[in-house]
């Protein structure tokens, strides 16, 4: 959308009056600036130079360290247009309750006006985005995450179109934090937090709340998936997409080291977060990464569970919230290595267990895709690559069996609609409870969700060959608690199944769930499982579909009749394969 940028951000001045405001142009420079000023004031903390070149820590407010989804708002002019999957304020009300948190709230600071290009320069996918801000730890991430400064003011020049984006610390109060956007007018404002997915507004607010908006309008999709490219023993890739809930092994999945590396089979790094989809002129659905870094989850993180993050993070890295060693180093829960003599926790104190852990269960690294070993040659290809399969995930640690694939691209709506997941620190609120997280988009969709589940039907229609879809769970657990499925680099025998059904050969069964390999479809060559790990793996539960399934309209009827009547079909076909 054409606005007058020059005339916002003179207005964004007058609303907030900084002491300066800060041009960024995305160079090194800059980016080195930005630290330095951190560092004096102590919001970061050199990591020992020599261990990690160039690496800072930056510690948040305690109060500040997760997405706060209850205080994210999309203001749309109707109410039922942001539907049942969002807070709604009316556009209005929203300016006026937060107009006066921005009012002189960069007094004393300095401001960054942020230009900045979401996908690869070159390519018409790209969009800009304006993002104005009065943290030097949002401005310093952003030239990670993003492309700042002269790809996105030319292409800003060119198409006239930027998104802009307000967002100020205020005064980091919870009761005065508010993350609204305005996807009729591609506005964002946010103000009351510094951390990522709140504040970084090129990547939730813009990248998918406001992007899903106009990709319904302008017939493409923006979505919370991972893109990675599957070489295999025959010398194709075959590129994948794949839809997790934050939190839940993504930037695992996008960096994963093969074990059947021996046999061909490697996994290239396209984005682990975002994805934009568009149909090609040939009718092929292909995907950028709007992204240019990692902003991922630390704890978990090591040398057996993703070696490809540990040497990714091995420099120029910003860690948040994670514990530091006495000797400079970051540390955090997973890393592999036993907490150190001297641990100083991710609130600056001395690490006492009876505090909980040492680094917060979602702090993040922040780092540069380019620096990734794994990532592919293609991620910055203008039109994007080819997408041959669509994944769902989530943790489920009882029902989901880990593969199956739907019957179609209609089943696979209902698959991605259907989807239940146990909640993560990802988000603020109680962890591990089952909600319905569809297409793991729940908390990013900027728009009624059945209007989105329609606008998913219409993209299948208008695709000469729509990619097959799957549904996945690395996360079963048998009756002690114990994972029946190794998970890790060991994921890719799932995958190599799944390229074998995209290319025809894969060995499937018909079941009520979908089509599920055919015993000894999936190679457990070398692998140690419990003895009838694989049965329980592959096990239906129709009880517990029952419930399931129950839960699924429960949820799906929230959209009224904007639900879209293809799905209840699906739905009922569904139910009567099962018996229930
Ligand atoms: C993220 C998230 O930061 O999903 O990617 O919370
Ligand atoms: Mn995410």
């Amino acid at each position: 959308m054409a606005i007058d940028w020059k005339r916002w951000v003179e207005e964004c001045i007058q609303l907030t009056l900084p002491s300066s405001v800060h041009w960024c142009d995305g160079s090194e420079i800059e980016y080195a600036m930005l630290l330095e000023t951190m560092v004096r004031s102590g919001a970061l903390i050199r990591l020992n130079h020599a261990l990690h070149p160039n690496s800072f820590l930056h510690r948040s407010d305690p109060n500040d360290v997760a997405r706060t989804e209850h205080l994210t708002y999309v203001c749309t002019q109707h109410e039922e247009d942001a539907g049942p999957n969002n807070n709604w304020m009316a556009p209005a009300e929203a300016k006026a309750r937060l107009r006066p948190l921005f009012d002189g709230s960069m007094k004393g600071r300095t401001m960054y006006v942020i230009p900045y290009l979401m996908g690869p320069v070159g390519s018409p996918h790209s969009k800009a985005g304006i993002e104005i801000t009065d943290s030097p730890y949002v401005a310093a991430n952003m030239h990670l995450m993003t492309r700042v400064g002269r790809p996105a003011m030319d292409r800003i020049e060119e198409t006239g179109d930027v998104v802009p984006g307000l967002h100020s610390l205020g005064d980091l109060s919870p009761d005065r934090r508010f993350i609204v956007h305005f996807p009729e007018e591609r506005l964002i404002w946010s103000v009351g937090s510094g951390y990522g997915g709140n504040a970084l507004l090129g990547k939730k607010c813009f990248a998918l709340r406001i992007a899903s908006h106009m990709a319904r309008d302008e017939g493409w999709m923006a979505e919370h998936m991972l893109i990675i490219g599957i070489e295999d023993p025959e010398g194709r890739t075959t590129y994948v997409a794949a839809a997790f809930p934050s939190a839940s092994g993504k930037t695992n999945l996008a960096m994963l080291v093969s074990t059947l590396a021996d046999e061909g089979y490697r996994v290239r790094t396209v984005g682990d977060d975002i994805a934009w989809l568009h149909i090609d002129q040939e009718g092929q659905l292909r995907a950028i990464n709007p992204e240019a870094g990692f902003f991922g989850v630390a704890p978990g993180t090591s040398l057996s569970t993703n070696p490809v993050a540990m040497k990714t993070v091995h420099r120029n890295c910003i860690f948040t919230n994670v514990a530091v060693t006495l000797n400079g180093e970051p540390w955090w829960e997973g890393i592999g290595t036993p907490a150190p003599e001297g641990l100083i926790d991710w609130r600056g104190r001395p690490w006492d267990p009876a505090n909980g852990p040492a680094a917060h269960p979602n702090s993040r690294f922040t780092v540069s895709a380019r620096q990734c070993p794994s990532v592919s040659p293609h991620w910055e290809d203008p039109e994007g690559v080819p997408i041959s399969a669509i994944v769902f995930g989530s943790r489920r640690s009882a029902l989901v069996p880990l593969v199956f694939e739907a019957r179609s691209w209609q089943h696979g709506v209902l698959i991605g609609a259907g989807m239940g997941a146990e909640t993560t620190a990802a988000a603020t609120g109680a962890v591990g409870v089952v909600r319905r997280d569809p297409m793991a988009m729940l908390p990013f969709c900027g728009y009624n969700m059945g209007d989105y589940f329609r606008h998913w039907l219409e993209m299948g229609a208008r695709m000469k060959k729509p990619p097959k879809i799957f549904r996945v769970n690395w996360f079963l657990k048998d009756l002690s608690g114990m994972f029946l499925w190794p998970g890790y680099g060991e994921n890719i025998r799932v995958f190599k199944w799944i390229l074998e059904r995209v290319h025809g050969t894969g060995k499937a069964v018909d079941t009520p769930l979908g089509a599920m390999p055919a015993p000894d479809a999936i190679d457990t060559h070398g692998l140690t499982l419990q003895p009838d790990a694989m049965k329980q793996l592959f096990a239906i539960d129709r009880g517990g579909w029952r419930v399931a399934t129950d839960g699924m309209a429960e949820f799906f009827r929230t959209f009224g009749d904007r639900f879209p009547q293809e799905l209840w079909t699906e739905h009922a076909a569904l139910r009567k394969r099962l018996g229930v």
